[in-house]
């Protein structure tokens, strides 16, 4: 039988940790289409992870590539999604840039979301960090967590609150 698969995916800023996300918590392993550019590696198509609920139900969750010149590849994977994650870099982040870069996407994607801030064991938030964030983007700073994607019960925390999420959109 066919089973019934929920389409998320994982955006946000280059070096971000959307392909470490998925592969954190792909029971798959995961296909990455990285490739090396300049000192590290880029996703330059997507990730693709997939994540068992029970035997007629799955997960598929996506990383989009970061980099906006790629933003053609957001237009393919939105297509079906139910919602998605979106990551911001506590190191070193300009928050105009991360503003241009969440209003691209929501052009492309209008989906419901949750945002998260990751690297914050390199680089600790200051008070009022969220608060700005949250300013910025248009969203409540209750809405904006912390994360290490490397971390699997955070990830999948993430992916919990926002199914929450579309689920309170939906009642
Ligand atoms: N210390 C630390 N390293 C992290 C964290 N999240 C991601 N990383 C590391 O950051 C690097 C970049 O992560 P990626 O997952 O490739 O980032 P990406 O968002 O997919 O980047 P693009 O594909 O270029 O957009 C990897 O070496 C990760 O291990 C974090 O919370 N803490
Ligand atoms: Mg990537």
């Amino acid at each position: 039988m066919k089973k019934k698969v929920y389409k998320f995916f994982v955006a946000g800023p280059p070096n971000a940790g959307k392909t470490t996300f998925v592969q954190t918590v792909s029971e798959i392993i995961p296909l990455d289409t990285d490739v090396k550019s300049k000192d590290r590696k880029t996703t330059v198509a997507f990730d693709f992870g997939v994540i068992t609920i029970d035997s007629e139900r799955e997960i598929h969750i996506y990383g989009l590539p970061g980099q906006d010149r790629f933003s053609f590849i957001w237009e393919i994977v939105r297509n079906g999604a139910l919602g998605f994650i979106y990551l911001i870099p506590a190191t070193g982040y300009d928050i105009l840039d991360i503003m241009t870069h969440y209003r691209t996407l929501i052009k492309i994607a209008n989906l419901p979301h949750v945002i998260a801030v990751t690297k914050v064991d390199l680089k600790p938030l200051e008070t009022g960090d969220i608060f700005q964030i949250a300013n910025t983007l248009g969203m409540d700073d209750r809405e904006i967590f912390t994360l290490d994607p490397r971390n699997k019960m955070d990830v999948k925390s993430t992916i919990e609150r926002l199914i929450e999420k579309i689920l309170f959109l939906l009642r």
